[in-house]
């Protein structure tokens, strides 16, 4: 069986590429929770449902949400004068109605999810990171935000002074999520925010310890090509938790504990020395996913880096 730690759009690419390549009945996917809210009283699962959508080809062209969505009840919220900000298509509400009443049934997320993506045709098994609320919290100059609020209706457009993982520290890992890292035969974790995704799947109590048991199987890849990312914010979220440098080799150091290789591209194949010199295999290709073709050998690339 082969594990990733995913976040939403990024790491989709890879758990999508790993599918695959290993076939969905050997995945598991560990998935970020932390970007999760709650919208006209509805639970919205944003990393979770990326993956479950992208893993039963059903996902949008731009990467969330249902293909071919229409917005008719966000407008009539918007008519009824709520906030109408957060992109929830028809279809896509669906899924967290849904999920909202399984819920409130007294079902964790861990099973409703399983429902969701037995319904959807996903076989790979997908495991929220914890059954239990952990929530990011953005504090800019204009006050604390929700992480969608920071990301989607302020469109990342400050700088950021303090990430909280609220509730991740009194958090547990969801059922099988031990288990998956303690039985997997090899990680990937995928190139989504080392801070924002990656960062509170780790911090959920028992996560890193168990990866770093399995550090020789494990594999990162990077997101980020020379300084810049390769999609998405990333810069601030690193700098919103104090690291100034974004690069490579700033990610190989946060995960040197937890992945004993490193995926990086081969733009940065001048910084492979620094990495063996922490004590990490580094292994060097494109790791910009363009086109769909790119996914499944980016996958490949990463699986076989671990014992190349
Ligand atoms: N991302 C956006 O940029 N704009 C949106 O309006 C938006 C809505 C949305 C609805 C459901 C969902 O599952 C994801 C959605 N996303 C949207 C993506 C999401 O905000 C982020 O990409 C992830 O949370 C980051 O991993």
């Amino acid at each position: 069986m082969i594990l990733a730690l995913a976040g939403g759009t990024g790491g989709s690419k890879i758990v999508d590429g790993l599918a695959q390549v290993v076939g969905q009945d050997d995945l598991v996917a560990i998935v970020n929770t932390g970007d999760d809210g709650d919208f006209y009283g509805l639970r919205v699962c944003p990393d979770l449902d990326i993956n479950m959508y992208v893993l039963a080809r059903v996902v949008d062209g731009r990467g969330w949400g249902f293909a071919d969505d229409t917005f008719r009840c966000l407008e009539g919220l918007e008519t009824y004068g709520n906030e109408a900000w957060f992109g929830l298509g028809d279809r896509d509400l669906a899924t967290h109605l849904h999920r909202t009443a399984r819920l409130a049934e007294g079902l964790p997320l861990s099973e409703v999810t399983r429902e969701l993506c037995d319904r959807l045709g996903v076989a790979a098994r997908l495991l929220p990171m914890t059954d239990d609320t952990v929530r990011t919290r953005i504090r800019t100059t204009s006050g604390e935000h929700s992480f969608q609020e920071y990301l989607v209706r302020d469109g990342a457009s400050e700088d950021i002074e303090r990430i909280e993982m609220r509730g991740v520290a009194s958090s547990h890992p969801a059922p099988g999520v031990i288990e998956a890292i303690e039985a997997a035969d090899r990680v990937v974790i995928c190139p989504s925010s080392p801070i924002v995704s990656i960062g509170t799947i780790l911090a959920v109590p028992g996560v890193r310890p168990a990866l770093a048991a399995r550090r020789d199987e494990v594999v990162a890849i990077s997101p980020i090509v020379v300084n810049a990312p390769v999609e998405g914010p990333a810069a601030r979220f690193l700098a919103g938790a104090g690291y100034r440098e974004c690069s490579a080799v700033q990610m190989a150091r946060l995960y040197a504990d937890v992945a004993g290789t490193f995926v990086l591209d081969e733009q940065d194949v001048a910084r492979v020395p620094v990495l063996e010199d922490f004590g990490v295999r580094a292994r060097a290709t494109e790791i910009v996913m363009r086109e769909p073709a790119d996914r499944p050998r980016l996958a490949e690339f990463a699986l076989n880096a671990v014992t190349a």
